[in-house]
């Protein structure tokens, strides 16, 4: 049984943030759900202090091996994420850790106090990698502004603090090291690559929004190099993700440095790929990863 933080977890499988509608799949598979969940720990999507719309459509397009999304964040914003969502969250029968971003410190810092003294939520995450919300300044693309955030929000919350960390960046490690010293208790890598796509049939963006970030199983090998640069540069756990869909995928991220993997993009495939890919890492058979058969790799 992992230990993350503290939260005991019935295997080491989670969700990506923002990759699995808990709310809507309860409406879908109704109270069987709550028998098989297929995470050990539910990440919610992100909330921002105000209610979002999101992006215009088209927010997503499926790239070869990966998708490229660009949802823009729509959430019901504090008040309505406390008042609608956490009550239904807090039915899952597993922990909960909920996401959050802002644009400035003290937007955060309220978000932070407002969700961390909820009875419900075990640990927060904090989004500070979204490609898709044009807010100028990324905090976590530079290591100072991450540090100052989280010695801001490191007091006003007892709850572990988990650091979404952005693969855009020339030294993902030097941003890990910032929240560890900023008093973080946990990283989570990679949020998506920036990225685009062009519609071959109006040779215009694909996706509303320009650009968006790349997911899936093509950003694999990105996202476990940042885990192993991660690994070596700080001591607090890493929660690893990027392109997951199998539990071989899984053991590789876990032999990288990970204490725990997330899965995200598979679950739009298979919304029962977190028990599965936990049951593969526990039996050590999954099936045989996909390969470019026309090929002669010798
Ligand atoms: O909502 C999004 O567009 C989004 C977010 Br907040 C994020 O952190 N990562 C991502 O790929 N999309």
């Amino acid at each position: 049984m992992p230990d993350f933080c503290g939260i005991e977890l019935a295997h080491p499988v989670v969700n990506a943030s923002g990759t699995y509608d808990a709310i809507a799949a309860r409406k879908v598979f109704g109270d069987e759900l709550l028998q098989a969940f297929p995470f050990s720990a539910f990440v919610s999507k992100t909330i921002t202090p105000e209610p979002r719309t999101g992006n215009e459509p088209q927010r997503i397009w499926e790239t070869p091996a990966g998708m490229i999304n660009s949802i823009g964040l729509p959430n019901k914003g504090l008040d309505g994420f406390l008042a609608s969502d956490l009550p239904q969250l807090a039915k899952l029968p597993v922990p909960l850790i909920v996401s959050v971003m802002a644009t400035n410190r003290e937007a955060f810092s309220r978000l932070v106090q407002a969700v961390g003294d909820r009875d419900e939520v075990a640990a927060l995450e904090l989004n500070v990698s979204c490609p898709n919300v044009h807010s100028g300044l990324i905090v976590g693309e530079n290591p100072d502004e991450t540090e100052a955030l989280l010695e801001a929000l490191r007091p006003l919350t007892e709850k572990p603090l988990i650091v979404k960390l952005t693969p855009n960046v020339a030294s993902p490690e030097a941003v890990a090291v910032a929240a560890e010293e900023g008093g973080a208790d946990a990283v989570s890598l990679i949020n998506t690559l920036k990225a685009s796509a062009i519609d071959p049939a109006t040779g215009a963006p694909a996706l509303a929004a320009g650009h968006g970030g790349l997911s899936g199983p093509a950003v694999k090998p990105i996202a476990l190099h940042q885990v192993r640069v991660v690994r070596a540069a700080v001591e607090l756990p890493i929660v690893g993700m990027g392109g997951i869909s199998n539990g071989a995928d899984a053991s590789e991220f876990l032999a990288a440095g990970a204490a725990l993997v997330a899965v995200g993009t598979e679950s739009f495939r298979d919304p029962g790929a977190g028990s599965r890919i936990a049951n593969e890492l526990q039996t050590g058979v999954s099936e045989a990863p996909r390969r470019l058969a026309a090929l002669d790799l010798e």
